[in-house]
């Protein structure tokens, strides 16, 4: 049966997409750990191909399982983990295990590792692989064929065939692998792409318990749906962020009130983003600044499913990699400096992950709307929220659940050592306060920061 999600008391994610293990290991002695994040997300951990212009998606075209990446090596990888774990944040590694290389020609990948298309020296050769007979190039072309979906190529990569109790022996012995190393779980990459049997059957083999997300984009009319991997462990749900998007961006905030997904809430990972969806078009991104600012201010106030928070770097064309050194190997990220934007140091952002935190086990309480695009809304007696993502409103009072007492506003301001470094609002004897909300603004008031 499936895993709750994830373990632990703070199930917040954050996606360090593309930075290197010695940044990760910083990030999560200085930030992550102290603000109250449950886990990291790390990019694929897997020696991967290297590819003019070393654009993004080279991780996602395995060569072998050794841990030599454009990230670092074994030993950076296995510190990293270490400091993680030290600040109480736990490591879950992008498992590329659908597939290996797309390249025709072959190469020399990120480790030394030499592979041709169907051949990688010590693992696996041509028999190794699903070869489904179809479209002429054994690609995907229909995804309202559920064998080509699960058995051809997504975009020409060497399709294993996870059937095999070979490949599945060897799969697990990487996961094992990373699991030795301390790693607590993992996001199956392409899951739709692998029949759930197979995961199944490979989770069957892993030495220790691990918290399991999968990937499967649901689409109309398409026969592998989302709901039919629940058995191997949570889901990533792709409609949050569609939906989000429509209401922040042509309805209104108002329709918040119902707010959530077709997905059992304890089974469902959500995202605002990805870096695949901030690649295309229908999502918030951080190119909408302040809205999404807002937008990730109620999921991680909000109590469906579990969040994972995006946290990229700027770029120009979508297969643009991030900064560099001339060798390929990615540089250290630096937050808001040589692209990398950080959106889960957004102070917004990282402040109601406290929230979140503070109102865990709570319900919903104190709704209020203007039938636009204000809401507010309270959690129990520990914590509530005001969003406005339209003009500004003066002098208005808001009715919550908190026990009298004066809060520090930290949509504004930081709470540590008892004091506030942005504004701070009394709420009374019957819970109200006062308050004017700029336009495109909100306040966020909590008992972990209360003065
Ligand atoms: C995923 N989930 O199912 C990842 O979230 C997604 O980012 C991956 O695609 C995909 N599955 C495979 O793991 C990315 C990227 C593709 C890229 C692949 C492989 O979005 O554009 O494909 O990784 O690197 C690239 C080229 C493509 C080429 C392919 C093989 O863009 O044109 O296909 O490599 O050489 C001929
Ligand atoms: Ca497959």
């Amino acid at each position: 049966t499936a895993q709750a999600a994830p373990p632990g008391n703070k199930d917040v994610l954050v996606h360090l997409f593309s930075w290197n293990w010695n940044s990760v290991a910083r990030e999560c002695r200085d930030f992550l750990g102290p603000r109250g994040f449950g886990g990291v997300q790390v990019s694929p951990p897997q020696e991967h191909v290297v590819v003019n212009g070393f654009p993004w998606w080279q991780d996602y075209q395995p060569v072998s399982y050794g841990l030599n990446t454009r990230r670092g090596n074994e030993s950076e990888f296995r510190a990293m983990v270490d400091s993680c774990h030290a600040a109480g944040v736990k490591v879950y590694a992008d498992a590329v295990i659908n597939h290996m290389s797309g390249q025709d020609g072959g190469g020399t990948g990120s480790g030394g590792s030499r592979f041709g298309h169907y051949d990688y020296p010590g693992i696996y050769q041509h028999q190794d692989f699903n070869h489904c007979g179809r479209n002429g190039n054994d690609d995907i072309q229909n995804y309202r064929d559920a064998y080509e979906v699960q058995f051809c190529e997504l975009v020409n990569l060497a399709d294993l065939k996870t059937g095999a109790d070979y490949v599945r022996d060897r799969i697990a012995g990487y996961l094992n692998k990373l699991l030795a190393l301390g790693v607590d779980g993992f996001r199956i990459d392409a899951a739709k792409h692998m029949p759930p049997a197979d995961i199944a059957a490979i989770k069957a083999r892993l030495s220790r318990p691990a918290y399991l997300y999968q990937e499967v984009i649901p689409g109309a009319g398409e026969p592998v749906r989302p709901e039919q991997y629940a058995g191997n462990g949570d889901l990533l749900e792709f409609h949050y962020g569609e939906d989000l998007a429509r209401i922040f961006n042509q309805e209104k905030l108002s329709y918040l009130r119902t707010f959530g997904s077709t997905l059992p809430s304890g089974s469902a990972v959500v995202f605002t983003d990805n870096h695949d969806t901030q690649r295309g078009s229908g999502v918030l991104t951080y190119r909408d600044n302040a809205r999404y600012a807002l937008a990730n201010a109620f999921m991680l106030a909000w109590p469906y499913g579990s969040p994972k928070l995006m946290s990229s770097y700027e770029f120009g064309n979508k297969d643009e990699g991030p900064p560099a050194e001339a060798s390929g190997r990615t540089r250290d990220s630096v937050c808001f400096t040589d692209r990398w934007r950080c959106e889960h140091r957004w102070q917004v952002i990282a402040n109601l992950v406290g929230f979140r935190n503070a109102v865990r086990g709570t319900g919903v309480n104190n709704w209020w709307d203007n039938g636009n695009d204000v809401i507010a809304f309270g959690r129990g007696d520990r914590g509530y929220l005001v969003l406005n993502d339209e003009g500004p409103v003066t002098g208005r009072s808001f009715q919550t659940g908190l026990p009298a007492g004066r809060y520090c506003d930290v949509v504004h301001g930081n709470f540590s050592g008892g004091a506030c470094s942005g504004p701070v609002y009394t709420v009374d004897g019957g819970g109200w306060f006062r308050a004017d909300v700029a336009a495109q603004d909100g306040i966020a008031l909590h008992v972990n920061a209360k003065l």
